[in-house]
């Protein structure tokens, strides 16, 4: 059967079906956006300072934990946060998902079990909300949309933690590796630091965010070939906010003297920023629903049958695994 193709025509008047890009953004604008960033890494790493800085909020308290008197978790915690912002009337929930403990014990195998676990359990309440009978419109999202991982500035091979937790969480989530508090290191390091941790990711096979797809156009393969060159972003966070030239910007004082974290000879963070926010914010959550969600939807609906199946002519129900 052959498909033919229509012809395109222009209508003879105005017809007015070019405004549906318009009732899209004013749906959108009223519904407004939710982001779900996770950050993980142990304690001490500018986290906190992080996620401040990349959303120039104070979206979460950073003094760190490590004080001799502070308490270390037994175990990883999970601490959620939910934040509005609003830019020119686009309204942004973000939580932010907080991983204390992760990597501070003395015996840390399987630390990154809560968080993996954390990640199918937002999957899981995702798929059975969509599976009641009379499901809401808009689904409350606590998807993980983007995992940010932070690598100590060692100039080190990856710790068997580090590989563990990065295999595992990047089969599930969108991860974004970065060398945390990079102005620790000078810029010879950093690049020299930067190229031994791409040779690890390769070695390892983790699935780094963004991917590969044949759905991409030739500009956006173009710019995610650029943005895996630059993974991990060497980045520093600040809280410390002076004006130069007018304009108010985030500093970092160091060893060497100051460093303007927005300045990209200096610093990645504002590649990170970008990357996030002004590229990838939307293919993110996209991702994050069409890929990782529905690998897991796929997986629990599958097994689902299965049992069905299996009660019906009498098997045993299989171990789930
Ligand atoms: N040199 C340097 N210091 C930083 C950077 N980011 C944060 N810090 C400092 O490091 C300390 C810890 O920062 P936090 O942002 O609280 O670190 P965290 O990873 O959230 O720590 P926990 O909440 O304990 O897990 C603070 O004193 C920050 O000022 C950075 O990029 N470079
Ligand atoms: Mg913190």
């Amino acid at each position: 059967m052959s498909v033919e193709v229509p012809e395109v025509k222009e209508p003879s008047k105005y017809v007015g079906f070019d405004s549906i890009t318009n009732q899209i953004e004013s749906r959108l604008l009223k519904r407004g956006f939710q982001f779900n960033i996770m950050v993980v890494g142990r304690s001490g790493l500018g986290k906190s300072t992080l996620v401040n800085t990349l959303f120039s909020s104070k979206l979460t308290e950073s003094h760190g934990r490590r004080s001799p008197t502070d308490p270390i978790e037994k175990t990883t915690e999970i601490e959620v946060s939910s934040h509005t912002l609003i830019e020119n009337n686009v309204r942004l929930n973000i939580n932010v998902i907080d991983t204390p403990g992760f990597g501070d014990q003395i015996n840390n195998e399987k630390c990154w079990e809560p968080l993996v676990k954390y990640v199918k359990e937002q999957h899981s309440q995702y798929l059975r909300r969509e599976l009641t009978a009379q499901r809401e419109r808009y689904l409350p999202d606590t998807r993980v949309h983007c995992i940010l991982y932070f690598i100590a500035p060692n100039g080190q091979k990856l710790r068997q933690l580090d590989v563990q937790a990065l295999k595992k969480l990047s089969e599930i989530a969108n991860v974004v590796p970065v060398i945390a508090k990079s102005d620790a290191l000078t810029l010879e390091e950093r690049s020299e630091f930067k190229k031994l941790l791409q040779k690890e990711f390769a070695k390892y096979k983790f699935n780094i965010y963004p991917y590969d797809s044949d759905e991409l156009y030739d500009d956006e393969r173009q710019l995610n070939e650029d943005i895996k060159s630059l993974i991990p972003f060497a980045i520093a966070g600040s809280e410390k906010v002076v004006q130069i030239d007018g304009e108010k910007t985030r500093v970092r004082t160091t060893r060497w003297g100051s460093i303007n974290i927005e300045d990209v000879s200096q610093c990645e963070f504002v590649f990170l920023r970008d990357f996030l926010t002004r590229t990838h914010l939307q293919d993110l959550i996209e991702t994050t629903a069409v890929v990782h969600y529905e690998t897991f939807r796929t997986k629990q609906l599958i097994a689902l049958k299965e049992n069905n199946t299996n009660r019906q002519s009498g098997n045993p129900i299989p171990e789930k695994h």
